[in-house]
């Protein structure tokens, strides 16, 4: 897919792109009052062309609240100056019980086509932010992991099948991979699952230049209720052979509530407990 619609306007925010001053002293007034011209739900298009890609922004979510106040400072102006067509979604986890990033990906995603008729889908982490404008939050050809140059890590790709942080996907590549697995509670795996099943369905993985992708990570300690996971090898191991059962065709879930804020759609979710 290009964005052929948009494509003049490209040209003109690539002329005026390079590195982006990332700002995390900011209250979620000031970021309400900057884009107070959002429609409620946080959906923005571009005024003068239409963008080919529909993209939906899902973030996992659950008491980070901090975060998601500079996340969204940043990203909505980012967003306009690439003239993106997109709406956020962030989804809430209800409750207690362990943290499902990999199950919230999939409930945003099954919410997301609901509303609207989106063809691209990024997954985001709420920390992780883009330091330059050229890093195009677009979908590819292939599955396309764009967290590959943080901050946190130098810079550097931690090891060759990283696959976390930030994943873009079309609506057919994320439908060839059943999603995302529901099986994995607490904190890792579920991102090295995603990788093998794209391997499974036979797509590569693209990687934008890591000048271009260079993102700053907000430092935290590991949250209570996300303690790392250790059930997840057995999983990575078998995921070609589970990814048809598990992941979009067997996702269960009860919305407990949907409410359109001015600069995002927030759905919280109930999404039960580990087996
Ligand atoms: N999250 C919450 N609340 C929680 C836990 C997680 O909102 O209680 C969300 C949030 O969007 C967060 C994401 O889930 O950004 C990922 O959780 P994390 O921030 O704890 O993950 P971390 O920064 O990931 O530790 C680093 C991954 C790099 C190594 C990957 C190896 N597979």
């Amino acid at each position: 897919m290009d964005e052929s619609g948009c494509r003049i306007h490209n040209r003109l925010w690539r002329r005026e792109s390079g590195p982006y001053n990332i700002e995390v002293n900011v209250t979620l007034e000031e970021t309400i009052i900057e884009n107070a011209y959002l429609p409620l739900g946080g959906h923005s298009k571009p005024e003068n062309c239409t963008a080919l890609q529909k993209i939906a922004i899902v973030i996992p979510f659950r008491n980070r609240e901090p975060h998601l106040k500079i996340w969204l400072y940043n990203m909505h102006p980012f967003l306009q100056k690439q003239q993106a067509d997109y709406g956020i979604y962030v989804v809430e986890q209800h409750g207690e019980s362990k943290f499902n990033r990999a199950k919230l990906m999939n409930v945003g995603f099954s919410e997301a086509i609901k509303e609207y008729d989106y063809n691209c889908f990024i997954f985001s982490d709420v920390d992780i932010i883009p330091m330059d404008q050229r890093n195009l939050y677009r979908c590819s050809t292939n599955p396309k992991h764009m967290a590959n140059s943080l901050d946190k890590f130098n810079f550097r790709l931690l090891y060759q099948t990283l696959f976390g942080g930030i994943v873009a996907f079309t609506k057919e590549q994320f439908l060839k991979v059943n999603g995302f697995s529901n099986m994995f509670w607490g904190w890792g795996g579920e991102d090295d699952e995603l990788y093998e099943r794209v391997i499974a369905a036979k797509m590569k993985i693209e990687r934008p230049n890591p000048k271009i992708s260079k993102s700053k990570a907000i430092l935290h300690v590991r949250d209570v209720g996300n303690e790392r996971n250790r059930k997840s090898i057995p999983l990575i191991k078998k995921a070609g052979i589970r990814m048809h059962r598990d992941g979009l065709s067997s996702l269960n879930y009860t919305i407990i509530s949907t409410t359109k804020h001015r600069l995002y759609t927030k759905v919280t979710v109930d999404i039960g407990h580990p087996e």
